[in-house]
């Protein structure tokens, strides 16, 4: 359990260093109306985990690529994870009055804030996307690649696909194919991004960015369906937000489909597909993200 918690807190001070840049990001000095900035900065800082940046800057390290040259796009992925909460939480949406253990945004600012909250975070981080080139020096060539490629897993090819996939869907799901399509965009395309990304960061070949997107596919099922899990056997206190919710929203998820047991043994299965496609592709320092995934399998919130 040692190695479990020296490497818990690792992770505890990687979201620390993305937290100060995050802080950095929204400079106050900004001419932006006082309550757009203060929503953005709610939610942002409202303490996520930060597990999609903390990614991009893995994923560069596993490669022997800068961390530091990675922050601009991790940056960039956290204010598209955060926006798509804001906008998930709205009533039109999910309709959620708490999200990371504080009231949801519009329950803070209002809906139509909230809404534009949620618009310049995502168009911000693009902007971010481009600071790895001018910041860093990152050749133009690869931050393409990073841009395209954000566009692309958190677009209607992607995340928003997926939510939409799920609205249209919402009870009227059947078959486990068609549950894997929402979780496979709306919960692991940003997730195979952010390892893309920093794979892109650090010159990966094709090779090496195809072994991160299968590990990047099979750990975000995994964590999906963790999240389900945790949300029938879950602590609320840790989770920020109400348990059994899925129950009561009468929402098809995977522990659904074939039980609990089952549930958990899937997450071991995937994980351990994960790091094998990563162990495969013989990268310079793996170690970090195999260690994530482990991580991962393990949490409770
Ligand atoms: C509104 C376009 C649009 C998309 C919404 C993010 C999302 C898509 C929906 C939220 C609900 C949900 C269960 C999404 C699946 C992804 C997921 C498990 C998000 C929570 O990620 P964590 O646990 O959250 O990393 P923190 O708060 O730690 O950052």
């Amino acid at each position: 359990m040692k190695t479990t918690s020296t490497f818990g807190e690792y992770i505890a001070s990687q979201a620390e260093r993305v937290e100060a840049a995050l802080i950095e990001a929204l400079p106050a000095s900004w001419d932006v109306p006082g309550s757009l900035r203060e929503s953005m900065n709610y939610s942002l800082m409202a303490g996520g985990k930060r597990l999609r940046p903390i990614m991009v800057l893995e994923a560069a390290e596993a490669l022997g690529g800068s961390q530091a040259a990675a922050l601009p796009v991790a940056l960039a992925i956290e204010m598209v994870h955060t926006y798509s909460l804001v906008h998930d939480d709205l009533p039109a949406m999910d309709n959620d009055d708490y999200r990371r253990g504080k009231l949801t945004n519009h329950k803070v600012y209002g809906e139509a804030m909230a809404i534009l909250a949620g618009d310049a975070l995502l168009t911000q981080a693009f902007y971010s996307v481009t600071q790895a080139h001018r910041g860093f020096g990152i050749p133009a060539e690869r931050v393409l690649a990073i841009t395209e490629e954000l566009s692309f897993y958190a677009g209607a090819r992607g995340m928003v696909g997926g939510q939409a996939a799920d609205m249209l869907g919402e009870q009227g799901i059947t078959k486990l194919e068609e549950l894997e399509f929402i979780h496979l965009h709306k919960t692991s395309d940003l997730i195979v991004f952010s390892l893309r990304a920093g794979g892109h960061i650090a010159g990966a070949t094709e090779a090496q960015l195809n072994a991160l997107t299968e590990f990047g596919y099979a750990l975000g099922l995994a964590f999906q369906i963790q999240d389900d899990i945790l949300d029938i056997i879950g602590d609320e206190q840790k989770l920020g937000k109400p348990v059994k919710s899925d129950e009561k929203q009468q929402k098809v998820t995977y522990p659904y489909f074939i039980g609990l047991e089952a549930s958990e043994q899937k997450v071991k299965e995937l994980t351990k597909q994960a790091k094998t496609a990563l162990i495969q592709a013989n990268l310079p320092n793996p170690d970090r993200l195999l260690q994530l995934a482990d991580y991962l399998m393990q949490r409770d919130h």
